[in-house]
């Protein structure tokens, strides 16, 4: 090993303090992957508290409180930093001591990770697995601060000088280490449209990595040191990136996996009066035909979250403020203890295209949001609740419509289970009539009792309109538009939607022929989608075209004037295409 005693000691206790860093950061990296408590610097620290005498302890509760754990962490942090940097000066005499000193810091989480309870071989990984990265760093930041004696005669004789070595992979992996982060699953938004899945980002392409072609430095003054200060300077900054990716994407992870794990422990109460199975008939069971209720993992997406916030319910609150007497702050508990009420609710985007997919139908269980508010005292004068999500996000839901008895809940089941993630875990609105963007907020952590004339939800200002009750629809799901079908009785079959005011009649025409009636399902409220069905269509061959309408319960006929979907949904009649073989 090559001894050098002519770096500062400066530099080597920072290369110790990084590779440390490292060592953490990939560490934490990997416990999010496997086992978030098999992260050694907490595993340690619970170690270092079940070790510490009682009296001790009750100290530490007395003087820190609750922020004891955080003062405990902090102080394993202070330590090991000191110790990493004592460790960088080390292993600039010889790089095995710095080795063997992360293998004893190894050694040590090994220790503590095994011996909390229930642990497994796996659990170790993030132990050994950081070390390892350490190790490494720690080999190719000192190989960077240093220029070799063979490159330093080079440089004095020749001219111009060498290009220097490649850079270190440290700093070539910092893109790679980024990406798991950018990575998205579901639909994404567009920036202007409450709906409509997004094109799939595309990361930006990696920074041409710093100092590739630059020579060695040996600046005129300097002594000649193999001291190469920008390669340890370019080194440390990619280490400290690479460090503080593998950290949040582990962070990441491992907020996942606890949401995840606390969703799976929630037990549903039992709402007060629940609600008779759904009627037999209110499900056709046609093939192809969208089933009456929408099994979750179909459940359409809708929301500008490049990242779905990870709420856990430990920690969530929803804060109800402003124009109201009393405000009031409930837990998650809190909101389990209130009378639970069961609801089928179809819930709808606003930027769901005639025809389109963005709507589906479940069966909701929440707290009414109308009592919540009623305990909170809603002022007069107040018509907008302005509720917003764990990530900001907002909707401005019209107060009376919420207040006027229908199922408005502060939903946190979907068909049997806690909410998914995706859809808004732990808590979320849902409003039947009103569209997604001005009701169904997910995630809801604050509502805001004020007025439309003074605040707006996210999208308003986007050229969306303030308010939006869903426009009465139908949807032609059978045949499949474009498909070629075979002539002779033929079913045409959908859904159509009044959420709040009940679909009462959908009729059906064939190449602008007089509209037919279609035979309803069952629907066991006003607020569900209901599937309607032609059963007896002679299909002759030959192109046709196929449209539908639908009738609300006020005795509107849905109108055949297309419109947009801005500001406050489409308008229009789907009309399909098909051929008849
Ligand atoms: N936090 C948050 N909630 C949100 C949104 C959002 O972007 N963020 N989008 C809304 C819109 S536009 C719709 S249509 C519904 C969709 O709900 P879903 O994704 O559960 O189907 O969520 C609403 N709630
Ligand atoms: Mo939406």
């Amino acid at each position: 090993m090559q001894s050098n005693r002519s770096m500062p000691s400066w530099a080597a206790a920072l290369i110790g303090l990084v590779s440390g860093t490292v060592a953490v950061g990939f560490s934490l990296l990997v416990a999010g992957l496997v086992n978030p408590s098999a992260f050694p610097v907490v595993a340690v620290g619970n170690s270092a508290v079940d070790l510490t005498p009682a009296p001790l302890k009750e100290w530490a509760i007395r003087t820190f409180g609750e922020n004891d754990k955080v003062v405990l962490i902090g102080g394993i942090l202070v330590v090991m930093a000191l110790l990493a940097a004592l460790l960088g000066v080390a292993a600039a005499r010889d790089v095995r001591y710095g080795l063997a000193g992360l293998a004893a810091f190894g050694l040590l989480g090994v220790a503590a990770v095994l011996t909390r309870p229930g642990a497994g071989v796996t659990d170790l990984l993030p132990t050994v697995l950081g070390v390892g990265a350490g190790m490494l760093a720690l080999h190719r930041l000192l190989r960077r601060a240093r220029v070799s004696a063979d490159d330093l005669h080079h440089t004095l004789r020749e001219s111009p000088p060498e290009p220097r070595p490649e850079p270190s992979p440290a700093l070539r992996t910092v893109p790679e280490a980024t990406a798991p982060l950018s990575a998205t699953e579901g639909p994404l938004p567009t920036g202007d449209r409450p709906g409509t899945p997004a094109p799939q980002a595309t990361g930006a392409s990696a920074p041409p990595v710093a100092g590739a072609s630059v020579p060695p430095v040996m600046r005129a003054g300097n002594d000649l040191r193999a001291f190469d200060r920008r390669g340890l300077l370019t080194g440390v900054l990619g280490g400290v990136a690479v460090a503080g990716a593998a950290g949040a994407a582990g962070r990441l992870f491992s907020g996942r996996a606890e949401v995840t794990a606390a969703r799976s422990d929630i037990a549903l109460p039992k709402p007060a009066k629940p609600l008779a199975p759904l009627p037999a008939g209110a499900d056709l069971r046609i093939k192809g035909l969208s089933p009456f209720v929408t099994p979750n993992t179909d459940f359409y997406r809708v929301d500008t979250a490049l990242v779905v916030p990870q709420v856990d319910p430990r920690d969530w609150t929803l804060t109800i403020h402003g124009l109201v007497d009393r405000p009031v702050e409930l837990t998650f508990a809190d909101l389990m203890k209130r009378a639970v009420t069961e609801a089928d609710v179809t819930l709808c985007c606003v930027s769901n295209e005639i025809g389109g997919p963005y709507i589906g139908n479940a069966r909701w269980l929440g707290v009414s949001l109308a009592g919540v508010l009623r305990d909170a005292g809603v002022q007069s004068g107040a018509d907008m609740l302005l509720s917003t999500s764990a990530d900001g996000w907002t909707a401005g839901t019209p107060a009376d419509v919420v207040m006027d008895g229908r199922d408005a809940l502060l939903a946190f089941a979907m068909n049997g289970e806690a909410l998914p993630v995706d859809h808004g875990f732990p808590v979320r609105q849902v409003v039947p009539g009103l569209y997604g963007y001005v009701s169904a907020t997910k995630w809801v952590t604050e509502i805001k009792v004020t007025r439309f004339d003074r605040d707006e939800g996210y999208w308003t200002p986007r050229g969306w309109s303030a308010r939006g009750p869903i426009k009465t629809q139908s949807r032609i799901d059978l045949p499949e538009p474009g498909t070629s079908v075979p002539a002779g009785r033929t079913t045409v079959a959908g859904v159509a939607w009044a959420q709040h005011k009940g679909v009462d009649a959908v009729e059906v025409r064939i190449d602008e022929g007089p509209w037919r009636q279609a035979r309803l399902a069952e629907a066991p409220t006003a607020d569900t989608w209901r599937q309607w069905v032609l059963d007896d269509w002679d299909a002759t061959p030959g192109s046709h075209t196929i449209e539908v309408r639908a009738t609300d319960a006020t005795g509107y006929t849905q109108t055949a004037d297309r419109a947009p979907i801005t500001p406050d949904g489409a308008t229009g009649r789907h009309t399909v295409r098909v051929e008849v073989t």
